[in-house]
């Protein structure tokens, strides 16, 4: 397998994190966001959408979107629950991820952390909604976190994966993670899960 990834792209590091539990080899291809490298032509073909992550798979099948691949990776797989309807729990709050969640938090991280404010065309009104709505999407995980130690059931599966990307690097978008003990500790359990890899390569 090939995954086409920016390594500060907290989606990217989705799949690189579940394929550092499956202990999974691949080939890894870093491209960068900021120069356009998603944009050519030649990328284009691959994902149409012009985004990464990417995992190109051995004959030659392309499948994009961070959650998707999570999603296949995890089949046959302790990070994919059994019961259809801790499934669908998990897709809940992969779903809640990728709306109420990346939108906000991961935005704000790339205005501020990434791209730079110098370069950034938004206004202050802007970064304020999306840190206002990221608090909120932050309140709704930490209201969920008390008493139990995992997003669905009582292990660790691909819902904490999707969520682990953007909240553990949160502080990057100008979110303090004080007010969320809660979803503090949980990211220290995700930590310590066996495989884990850190965001930097
Ligand atoms: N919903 C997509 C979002 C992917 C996405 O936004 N990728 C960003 C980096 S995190 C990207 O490739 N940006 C480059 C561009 O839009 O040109 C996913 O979860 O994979």
């Amino acid at each position: 397998m090939k995954l086409y990834d920016d390594p500060r792209s907290g989606n990217g590091y989705k799949a690189r994190l579940l394929l550092g539990h499956l202990n999974k080899p691949y080939e890894y291809l870093p491209l960068d966001i900021l120069r356009g490298e998603t944009r050519t032509q030649e990328f284009l073909q691959k994902n149409p959408n012009g985004r990464i992550p990417l995992l190109e798979l051995d004959d030659g099948t392309f499948l994009p979107e961070s959650n998707a691949i999570l999603f296949f990776l995890a089949q046959g797989s302790n990070y994919w629950p059994n019961s259809p309807l801790a499934q669908a729990q998990v897709l809940r709050w992969m779903f809640f991820e990728q709306y109420s969640h990346e939108p906000n938090i991961a935005t704000a991280r790339f205005w501020l952390s990434i791209r730079g404010l110098e370069n950034t065309p938004f206004n202050q009104e802007l970064l304020a909604q999306k840190q206002k709505q990221g608090h909120q999407a932050l309140a709704v995980m930490e209201n969920h976190l008390e008493n139990r130690r995992f997003f669905v059931g009582d292990s660790y599966t691909i819902a904490d994966i999707a969520l682990y990307a953007y909240t553990h690097v949160a502080e990057e978008g100008g979110f303090s993670l004080s007010a969320y003990p809660e979803v503090c500790q949980w990211l220290d359990r995700v930590r310590i899960q066996q495989g884990h890899v850190q965001m930097e390569r």
